[in-house]
């Protein structure tokens, strides 16, 4: 039988950098005159920057031209990043670090599938850069999930058949990504809204070991 091969995503499921998009989000919501919650952050969890502005800028009713929404990118990525900068390995999700040493030690592959254009750099803050085989990323897509783009893309560098890879997501968009890509997916978070997921897991933690013996025999 062949090896199985994992794809994480990254926000949500290796790193919380929710909590930090959300902040430099809040405060570009502020500085336009209106308040963004943190149930308004929960419309952008795997959304891409360029189409989490503009679901930012329909809740505060604002039209801005392409070069005003560039600069409010650009002034965004820039708060972003000095939160980013200052993560450490201590931010690694609850479990991952040992289901990554474990899936090492029996030789299966896993690379990363993030809508994230700082996924480089959030992975070398966090010590984690040189254990993936393959990143894929929002540098190399051009279609947000839940266009299988990124996963297929991913399935590709490892060298792999989408149906033995197992994807990991925590968000909608990510899991129905995964399901278009024809790849068994695991969902973190509530499986009510993970619910096209084949396996749902309310958080990290609770991915051991032993299920992922389970998804690899
Ligand atoms: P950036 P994931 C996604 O990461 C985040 O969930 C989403 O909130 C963010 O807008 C997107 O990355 C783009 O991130 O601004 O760093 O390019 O969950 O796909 O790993
Ligand atoms: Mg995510």
């Amino acid at each position: 039988m062949t090896k199985k091969a994992f794809i994480f995503d990254l926000d949500g499921v290796i790193v919380d950098t929710a909590k930090y998009h959300y902040l430099a989000w809040k405060n570009l919501a502020n500085s336009l005159g209106f308040d963004f919650t943190p149930s308004n952050n929960e419309l952008l969890k795997g959304v891409s920057r360029v189409r989490s502005l503009d679901i930012l800028l329909s809740i505060g009713k604002i039209n801005l031209s392409q070069e005003e929404k560039d600069k409010l990118l650009a002034q965004k990525n820039e708060e972003y990043l000095t939160y980013v900068n200052q993560m450490t390995s201590d931010e690694i999700l609850p479990g991952i670090t040992a289901l990554l040493s474990y899936l090492e030690g029996q030789q299966i592959t896993f690379s990363l599938g993030s809508a994230s254009k700082n996924a480089p750099l959030i992975l070398k803050k966090v010590g984690l850069f040189n254990k993936f085989s393959a990143i894929v990323d929002g540098n190399d897509v051009s279609m947000a999930k839940p266009d299988p783009e990124v996963f297929l893309l991913a399935a590709k560098k490892l060298n792999k058949s989408p149906q033995d890879c197992i994807v990991v997501e925590d968000a909608a968009a990510g899991v129905q990504a995964a399901k278009n890509a024809k790849m068994i997916c695991v969902g973190i978070g509530d499986s009510t809204i993970l619910k096209d997921a084949d396996f749902t897991l309310a958080s990290t933690e609770e991915f051991t070991i032993d299920f992922a013996k389970k998804l690899i025999d």
